[in-house]
């Protein structure tokens, strides 16, 4: 069986991690796969939204220890650098809405990459765990920039010491994620979220998302600047000029993504 799933509906890149057994964990061949299929989702010109989630209970457990101790393995001076640095890269890079949907536990380098996508839902039975510090690791997958920049450092700085695992409703209020659904609700919510987003104007949203890539670390006059020459290309598009004429023809926009 494929550790990655993948199919496109609805002009949707549907990605499923597929280790349901090990809650989802990543070997090598999972997260070669993985960015394999986010390179697809960015090339492919059906796809207009990308919908993650894990199959099973869990949505990631991380790194898969197993393979961490194998002699065969990867080995731990390539992990980041070949399998997870990439991931978070393509995601954050990816010029179109990804939507994490976590439909159960998100540990180590899974959390994290939950925490890189733009829409962050989860069950009410979900969870997120900085696991790293009870394995004597360090956070990673983008979790040290990521997460104080989403929850504040002192909040940060507890859970990724601690390890302590946050459920959904407590990741929601904190500011972790963006929704929370009930359990027999998810599927079918987390889907619509996706399906919204795959008909919004594609080319505007992947500059929003470029825009806020940098909004970290640019001062104000930066930003400004990044402000205005994306605000440009945005209203050079094709969606620009129809969601103008159908908001003044008073209809509903119908956005192709040009
Ligand atoms: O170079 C590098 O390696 C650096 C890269 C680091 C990236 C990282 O992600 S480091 C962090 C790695 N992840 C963890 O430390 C989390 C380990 N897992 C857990 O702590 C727990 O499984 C959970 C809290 C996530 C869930 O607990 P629970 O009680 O719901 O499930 P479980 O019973 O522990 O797990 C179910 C099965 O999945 C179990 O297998 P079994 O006994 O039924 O055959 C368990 O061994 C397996 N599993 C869970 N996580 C992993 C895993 N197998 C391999 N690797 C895992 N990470």
């Amino acid at each position: 069986m494929a550790s990655i799933l993948f199919e496109i509906q609805h002009n949707i890149g549907f990605i499923t991690l597929n280790r349901p057994d090990k809650l989802n964990a990543f070997n090598r061949e999972m997260a070669l796969l993985l960015q394999n299929t986010l390179d697809e989702c960015a090339s492919s010109k059906e796809v207009r939204a990308v919908h993650i989630t894990g199959a099973g209970k869990g949505f990631c457990a991380g790194q898969d220890l197993a393979e961490v101790i194998d002699p065969n393995g990867p080995g731990m001076d390539s992990i980041l650098s070949e399998h997870y640095n990439p991931i978070i890269t393509r995601i954050r890079n990816l010029p179109k809405p990804v939507v994490a949907a976590v439909n159960g536990v998100a540990a180590g380098a899974g959390a994290n990459i939950a925490l890189a996508c733009d829409v962050v839902l989860a069950t009410v039975s979900a969870s997120f765990i900085q696991a790293f510090s009870k394995i004597a690791l360090i956070p990673d997958s983008g979790g040290t920039y990521t997460l104080p920049r989403l929850i504040g450092w002192q909040k940060a700085s507890a859970l990724m010491l601690l390890g302590d695992k946050v459920s959904a409703t407590d990741a929601e209020k904190m500011g972790m994620i963006y929704k929370v659904f009930e359990d027999d609700l998810f599927e079918e919510e987390s889907k619509k979220i996706a399906i919204t987003l795959s008909q919004l104007p594609t080319k505007s949203l992947g500059y929003i998302k470029h825009v806020l890539n940098y909004s970290a670390n640019n001062n104000l006059e930066e930003q400004l600047l990044l402000e205005d020459q994306f605000q440009q290309k945005a209203a050079v598009t094709k969606d620009f000029n129809e969601g103008v004429n159908a908001f003044l023809e008073k209809r509903k926009a119908n956005f192709t993504g040009e």
